[in-house]
């Protein structure tokens, strides 16, 4: 639901704040201890930050896309970490069970994702199934009264914290493809239920995946999202493409800090007599960014109005999160020039950034995922 602009503003201008005063000077120490504070997880919550793209009847903020990809924007002004926290909630960990759930399943697991009591993941990656997401090869088979899971997931946001997976897995063995797979809603803590140890990662450090592995793990037939076999695979691609666009904002904001701090720095810095900025191949490198993070803030906004506005946006998803988590990448890579030596010292936030930011082109469907959607987009069009 659309909020009025002036409460829209003053929730944005507390979340700029928050983001400036309390989240910017903990970077370091986030990335050096690996966790975000349980204070700041406290204030998030009381910000309603779990549950700010989740529907107002279960207790979230029911941002529209326009609303959300706004503060996205402000969220990406500093470390990915923060922002991953919430992340999952109200995207691709929450959003399932938003689009597709029963009315009993949202009832018993919305209003705790909203405030934050529990985390929510997304578990359809698996070791042998990445880009090729209709491969997967978890197995869900039915048994008595309920269904048992086996299999591994792979690389999954916040399952060390999670307390209810959305797990995809297959509940027809007669098909490989995508039609065979079905999505489950399973709590943290249930029996076959296990993890992996927390992966090492090159960046985003204080946000953590691991395996999840099922082995023979039971549960429940009302854990099968929506009641109905078969649509988990539609449901991760409704949630991916909703997704696309939240990430295609977060990228806009990780560019818009690291062109500030390039310009800070570039205005500081003196060589040949004269600050860096006033050379004109420091001055191409700013320009450059700032005409590219304007292209892709302008871009996510339109697919988020027309999304709002009911279009189908599965191409322009996918053109967002393209051009949008490529752009940061070269951004990061001016910035850590413009700064020279000192770009590439570890206490310097556009180092931590660069190494952020490169996963921005890789999950939720990598760059060339995104080029085959748009492009099988287009030929459909094209012949239909
Ligand atoms: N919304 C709704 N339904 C969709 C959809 C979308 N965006 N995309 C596909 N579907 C439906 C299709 O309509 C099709 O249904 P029907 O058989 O009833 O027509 C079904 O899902 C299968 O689609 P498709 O044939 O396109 O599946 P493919 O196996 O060819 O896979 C790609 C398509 C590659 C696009 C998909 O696997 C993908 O997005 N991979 C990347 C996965 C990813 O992002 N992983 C990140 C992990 S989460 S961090």
């Amino acid at each position: 639901m659309a909020h009025d602009q002036e409460t829209l503003n003053q929730f944005l201008d507390t979340v700029s704040r928050f983001v400036r005063e309390r989240l910017v000077p903990l970077e370091e120490s986030v990335a050096e201890t690996d966790a975000v504070p349980d204070d700041i997880a406290a204030e998030m919550r009381r910000m309603g930050l779990f549950g700010f793209a989740l529907p107002e009847e279960y207790g979230g903020l029911g941002l529209s896309m326009e609303e959300e990809v706004q503060l996205a924007f402000e969220l990406g002004q500093t470390s990915p970490a923060f922002r991953s926290l919430v992340g999952t909630n109200n995207g691709i960990g929450g959003q399932g069970l938003v689009m597709d759930g029963t009315e009993d399943q949202k009832k018993r697991y919305l209003p705790k994702l909203a405030s934050g009591e529990i985390i929510g993941a997304f578990a359809l990656t698996e070791p042998e199934a990445g880009s090729d997401a209709a491969s997967l090869r978890t197995s869900a088979y039915r048994d008595g009264a309920g269904y048992v899971l086996n299999g591994t997931k792979r690389f999954i946001t916040n399952a060390p914290e999670a307390g209810l997976f959305t797990v995809f897995a297959r509940t027809d063995p007669t098909t490989t493809g995508a039609n065979g797979v079905s999505a489950f809603l399973v709590e943290a803590g249930v029996r076959g239920l296990s993890l992996g140890k927390n992966d090492r990662k090159m960046g985003q450090r204080g946000a953590h995946t691991c395996d999840v592995i099922f082995d023979d793990c039971r549960v429940p037939s009302s854990a099968l999202l929506g009641g109905v076999e078969g649509q988990g695979f539609k449901t991760a691609m409704k949630a991916l493409d909703r997704g696309r666009i939240h990430i295609s904002a977060v990228s806009v904001g990780v560019a818009e800090r690291l062109i500030r701090e390039s310009l800070h720095y570039a205005l500081e810095r003196k060589q040949f007599g004269k600050p860096i900025a006033e050379f004109q191949l420091i001055q191409a490198m700013l320009a450059d960014s700032k005409a590219e993070a304007y292209a892709a803030r302008c871009m996510v906004m339109d697919a988020a109005r027309r999304r709002d506005a009911g279009e189908n946006v599965g191409t322009l998803a996918g053109c967002c999160k393209l051009f949008a988590t490529e752009m940061v990448g070269r951004v990061a890579d001016r910035a850590v020039q413009i700064h020279g030596g000192a770009g590439y010292i570890a206490d310097c936030a556009v180092e931590r950034l660069y190494r952020d930011v490169r996963l921005f082109r890789i999950y939720e469907g990598t760059t060339q995922i995104q080029q085959l959607v748009i492009a099988r987009n287009m030929i459909r069009e094209a012949q239909s």
